[in-house]
């Protein structure tokens, strides 16, 4: 088990974050073992006018899906706003247009309210659940470490916090305050069921996958520059 922590403390004074990331061994099986890495997205206060999304960079772990699988997920929308399970799909297929819509299945499986996003139970899932303080989500990879095959995702949304899905569903004319738009939040996520990682510098900050997400925020919606590089380099 590894942990890296970081303490940021940005000095006009009033975002304090921690960011943790932790690999754990789930267990072994036949010659190769499954591992767990879990990305976190803490809430940060809004940042302002986002810096380009031209900017061409992005961060990756070397894991991955195998070539030719197909992605089925399964979306439990307990807790949820109404339109969550298409703001999801959105999000998901936002990154499989950049590879000719191979990775995801477009048929999106509606799950019962027992399946939550933070099992290894053979079945990705996305699901709304309570979080910790300042996380706004957090979606979990479990993957091989001889072949870097990834074998199961899940993602949880914070209901902790509000959600709400983005009138136009463009990002332009956002509306909602004091909510998390679900397709911005969802599209960040992800990219890290890609194994795209987060990105912290303040350069980075319009791209999808800046590591922190606020109220009102919708630029993640649209891939920028480098998480179009990412996507294509992880899976040309
Ligand atoms: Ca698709
Ligand atoms: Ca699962
Ligand atoms: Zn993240």
């Amino acid at each position: 088990m590894r942990k890296a922590l970081l303490s940021v403390i940005i000095v006009s004074g009033i975002i304090l974050s921690m960011i943790s990331s932790s690999v754990t061994v789930v267990f072994a099986f036949s010659n190769d073992v499954i591992r767990e890495k879990t990305f976190t997205t803490y809430y940060v206060n809004p940042i302002g006018t986002p810096s380009t999304d031209s900017y061409n960079v992005y961060a990756y772990s070397g894991v991955h899906w195998s070539t030719g699988k197909v992605v089925t997920y399964y979306v439990n929308s307990k807790g949820a706003p109404t339109g969550a399970i298409i703001a999801i799909k959105k999000a998901f297929e936002t990154w499989d247009g950049q590879i000719g819509n191979r990775l995801f299945n477009d048929n999106v499986q509606v799950a019962n309210s027992k399946l939550v996003g933070n099992r290894y139970d053979g079945k990705n899932v996305v699901s709304w659940g309570r979080l910790g303080q300042g996380i706004i989500a957090q979606t979990t990879v479990w993957y091989y470490t001889t072949t870097k095959e990834i074998v199961e995702f899940g993602m949880v949304f914070n209901t902790a916090y509000k959600w709400g899905i983005d009138a136009d569903g463009k990002g332009s004319t956002y509306t909602l305050t004091n909510a998390f738009d679900v397709q911005n939040i969802a599209t960040h996520e992800a990219g890290h069921t890609l194994m795209l990682e987060d990105l912290y510098t303040q350069a980075t900050n319009a791209l999808t996958m800046y590591g922190y997400g606020s109220y009102g925020q919708t630029y993640a919606l649209s891939l920028g520059a480098g998480d179009i590089s990412g996507i294509k380099a992880v899976y040309p």
